[in-house]
């Protein structure tokens, strides 16, 4: 792997086309775990003068190079191989050797349980051949797969079979041929033991479509949900953009040990087995819906990435914040109802808060469409991915779906098989509306979470409303540097309504607006939010009981990513908790009075003051609670109470002892003081009946989980006998987890007999034990009547345990990214243990896979932000981190940025 000791940054004002184009690929590889030999044969065609071929190779043994079948000088040197003199066109043929066995990054060709994978996003097509391995290199590719017969009988890549024959000396070969022109990391192959469960669709326009669903024989029977969730998904983009399958062949291929979730090379999809294995025995709703979304995900980038590529890697948001929002809407769609749509969108924009805007505003912010990096890898961030999805989300709340769906047309229509930039798809979103979206590229050029601070004038005279916004958004991340330009206003689409005194909307006009201009009367108006301060007047409202102002209802749908500052009163929260017809608003409303609450016992946990019960958010939580017009669901994400890592980002100096404090005697105080309560949203949810992961069995498991969970911790004895007794009788893994998790978390008698029962239970489930990981990483310790008991000597004791390694992903994310990034009040622990194993992990994985190391280190990101005490411990460790001998470029990266910040 390339370690450096001087980082070279990458600017994408250095963009320039490359100087050759190549027409066609022919690649030979003959598989051997300890030396694969690949020959590619490459017809290129120069595209500017004078120019050397110069093209790109990682971890590579040279074996020959040849120029029209005939020897030709070439030099290798620094990860490049240059070729000088080159015709004008002709054809080069390049053998190299590769060894996958001891190929540990995961990245280009590598062995996992005895079968072959490739993983070439960002770049690792280098380490299978040289090439120039950059996205706007688009050529077709045909791939002859040879290898012994009896070890690896299945041999797969990208496109269709053309042919098979069987080899000498027990051996075979496949050769398969993808008719669309496709950058280089987007090529595939598996070869192996693997079997398959197999459909055939007819598409839209008629035609037959095979599909595939590879996997290791024992895990046949899981294959199910991902093969549905794949024809779903298919007939979803028919249906909604009009998009077809374009290749006769389809097929998804399950690997053990993945960097990430799955990537979407063309017409073979390979897969993490924790997003395509499932059934109601191993996985949780919460798995069952994951699948369905990262299925549709990678399918939905066979247009969005594949047919349409990136120009360059700056250009990622492009593919991925267009495919995020495409998966978030059909995930959304098939909740099959609009409180299930609500319900899906609030997990997103929580995750957006929990995570990205953290990133925003740490060492690492970006633009979503980023101005430089030193190792791409480590830009497949939640900016370019989550934010970059809320981006895209905002055409479609500007342009209204049919507008959308008009941009997405002429997108298509103007690069289809091209490789372009986030200004081309603007472009096209702008053309075919006639609208002017110049002001909005600012959403991909200048980082940072604006916030939007409203005030409001009420004329109860003239039934007018005066809602005045402001925003700002300081510098961040590498904008901080000097010489950088101020920041401009952003364009922000701001959905509002106005809420009566009987709890009902408001007809909404604009001053001065025609009785017929479109939106005129809706009860959501989308103002365009262009000014530094802006004020919008709405007329002609009625009169209120007692003249009292109607009360507003800011940011509908999240229809930006963006902070309202807002001084809401705790009554006017509990209002629009109960009467916004906004269900995101209502959701939003109850995460104010709760974060507020939280915060003030933070406070006063830190002064030593007594914590204290407020009956108002008790009478609040009861009433939701215990609301059954409501889906379960969406009372079960108003019920969530803030996560410890939002608390955290919400104070100007973060104490996580303090938070977690705070958020357990909240979450006991609700229990206790609402018992019956959740004793009878825990009865009035059982789903009898075998087991199905539709939405609306789902919703209701998880409501009674989450009951079941602040009944175990109120500390009653019986209640825990109940969550045992779940644990028992459960015929599927959502309520065994989540009456394990109860036991565990609530210090009951019977977790450590349960935990040991579910190990043995699950011992041959690779991703079932990855959950025992993860509970025991993530699990309380050291707090009141159990001090004493530090997770990290858990965590420490279990990677001892025979089932764990650092070398699979899922298994190191699952114990050691649980426990340092899933367990703040464990991992900021005084004494700094919990940063001194980061930093013993993030160099372990570091030798292993930089990857992995890369995202651990990140941990660290917001040091800054912490005690006195706490802030040193980290940046004490970052610093032993940065001065070990040898680092790779994605942690020398992640380290270096958060030290200088
Ligand atoms: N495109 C891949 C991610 C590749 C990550 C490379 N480090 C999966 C996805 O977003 O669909
Ligand atoms: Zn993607």
């Amino acid at each position: 792997m390339l370690r450096t000791d001087t980082p070279v940054t990458v600017y994408r004002k250095d963009y320039s086309p490359p100087a050759f184009a190549f027409d066609h690929v022919d690649l030979v590889l003959e598989l051997d775990p300890e030396r694969t030999l690949v020959t590619s044969t490459v017809r290129f065609r120069r595209t500017a003068a004078d120019a050397a071929l110069v093209l790109a190779g990682e971890d590579l043994e040279l074996v020959s190079v040849k120029l029209d079948g005939q020897a030709f000088a070439a030099t290798a040197q620094d990860g490049t191989l240059t070729l000088a003199g080159l015709p004008g066109e002709g054809s080069l043929e390049i053998t190299t050797a590769c060894r996958p066995a001891a190929n540990t990054t995961l990245s280009g060709l590598y062995v996992s349980n005895g079968n072959f994978f490739t993983q070439c996003e960002a770049e690792g097509f280098r380490r299978i051949t040289y090439f120039l391995d950059r996205p706007d290199v688009m050529t077709t590719y045909r791939v002859t797969l040879r290898a012994d017969r009896a070890a690896y009988p299945v041999l797969l890549s990208n496109g269709n079979l053309v042919g098979r024959r069987e080899l000498p000396a027990g051996r075979h070969e496949a050769v398969w041929e993808d008719p669309f022109k496709k950058p280089s990391y987007l090529f595939a192959l598996v070869a192996g033991k693997l079997e398959c469960i197999e459909e055939r669709v007819v598409s839209a326009s008629g035609k037959e479509k095979l599909l595939q669903v590879w996997v290791e024989a024992q895990d046949l029977g899981k294959t199910r949900h991902a093969m549905d969730s794949l024809i779903h998904a298919i007939r979803w983009d028919e249906r909604r953009f009009g998009l077809e399958l374009d290749l006769d062949r389809f097929m998804i291929v399950a690997v053990g040990d993945f960097n990430m979730g799955a990537m979407e090379n063309k017409g073979l999809n390979i897969f993490n087995t924790k997003y395509v294995l499932a059934n109601a025995e191993t996985a949780t709703d919460t798995d069952f819906a994951n699948i369905e979304s990262v299925v549709g995900h990678e399918y939905f980038h066979n247009w969005t990435g594949n047919r349409v590529t990136c120009r360059d890697w700056f250009q990622l948001s492009l593919k991925e914040g267009l495919t995020v929002f495409r998966d978030q809407e059909f995930s959304a769609d098939m909740m099959g109802s609009e409180s299930g749509r609500a319900v899906k969108r609030i997990e997103d924009v929580r995750l957006l808060r929990q995570v990205q805007f953290p990133e925003d505003a740490g060492p690492m912010a970006h633009p979503v469409r980023p101005d430089s990096y030193e190792e791409i890898n480590n830009f497949y961030t939640v900016t370019v991915y989550e934010k970059g999805a809320e981006v895209v989300r905002m055409y479609q709340t500007l342009l209204g779906r049919d507008g959308f769906r008009k941009g997405m047309d002429l997108y298509f229509r103007r690069h289809d098989g091209q490789a372009v930039a986030c200004d081309d798809f603007r472009a096209a979103m702008a053309d075919a509306n006639g609208r002017d979206l110049g002001q909005f590229g600012l959403w991909y050029s200048q980082a940072g979470t604006p916030v939007v601070s409203v005030r409001s004038a009420w004329d109860a005279k003239d039934g007018s409303f005066t809602l005045t916004l402001s925003q700002h958004c300081p510098k961040v991340g590498i904008e901080t540097r000097a010489g950088t330009p101020d920041k401009q206003p952003f364009h922000i689409p701001f959905a509002i309504g106005l809420i009566g005194a009987d709890g009902r909307d408001l007809p909404l006009h604009l001053d001065g607006e025609a009785g017929d201009a479109p939106g005129a009367g809706d009860t959501t108006r989308v103002l365009d939010f262009t000014g530094a301060e802006q004020s919008f007047r709405f007329t002609g409202l009625p009169a209120q009981p007692g003249g009292a102002a109607p009360l507003p209802s800011l940011l509908r749908n999240f229809s930006a990513p963006v902070i309202v500052d807002a001084d809401y009163t705790d009554a006017q929260l509990t209002f629009l908790l109960a009467h916004d017809s906004d269900p995101f608003n209502r959701w939003e409303a109850g995460q104010r009075l709760a974060t507020r609450a939280l915060l003030q016992l933070v406070s006063d946990a830190q002064a030593g003051r007594e914590l204290r019960l407020a009956p108002e958010l008790v009478a609040a939580v009861r009433t939701v609670l215990s609301d059954d017009s409501l889906n379960p669901a969406f009372r079960e994400q108003a019920l969530l109470l803030p996560a410890e890592a939002y608390l955290a980002e919400r104070m100007s100096v973060a104490d996580p002892a303090a938070i977690h404090r705070a958020r357990q005697f909240l979450r006991e105080g609700l229990a206790r003081a609402l018992q019956p309560e959740w004793l009878a949203a825990y009865e009035a949810n059982a789903t009898p009946g075998p087991y199905s992961p539709d939405a609306a069995s789902a919703a209701k498991r998880a409501l009674r989980n989450l009951a079941l969970g602040y009944l175990a911790d109120s500390g009653d004895a019986a209640m825990q006998a109940l969550a045992e007794r779940q644990y028992h009788a459960a015929d599927n893994m959502t309520d065994r987890f989540a009456a394990l998790s109860a036991l565990v978390n609530s210090f009951a008698p019977g977790r450590e007999a349960a935990l040991a029962d579910f190990y043995q239970r699950f011992e041959h489930d690779a991703l079932v034990i990855d959950k025992w990981f993860s509970l025991q990483g993530m699990q309380r310790g050291e707090i009141g009547a159990h001090a004493g008991k530090r997770t990290l000597d858990t965590v420490r004791a279990l990677m001892e345990h025979p089932a764990f390694t650092l070398r699979n992903p899922n298994r190191a994310r699952a114990l050691i990214f649980s426990f340092c990034s899933g367990n703040p009040a464990q991992f900021h622990a005084e004494d700094g243990a919990g940063y001194r194993f980061w930093a013993e992990q993030v160099l372990a994985l570091d030798a292993i896979n930089p990857q992995v190391a890369a995202r651990l280190a990140r941990v660290m990101d917001r040091w800054q932000k912490y005690t006195p005490v706490l802030r040193d411990g980290m940046r004490a460790a970052l610093e032993q981190v940065s001065a070990a001998p040898s680092l790779s470029r994605d942690v020398r990266e992640i380290v270096g940025k958060a030290l200088a910040a």
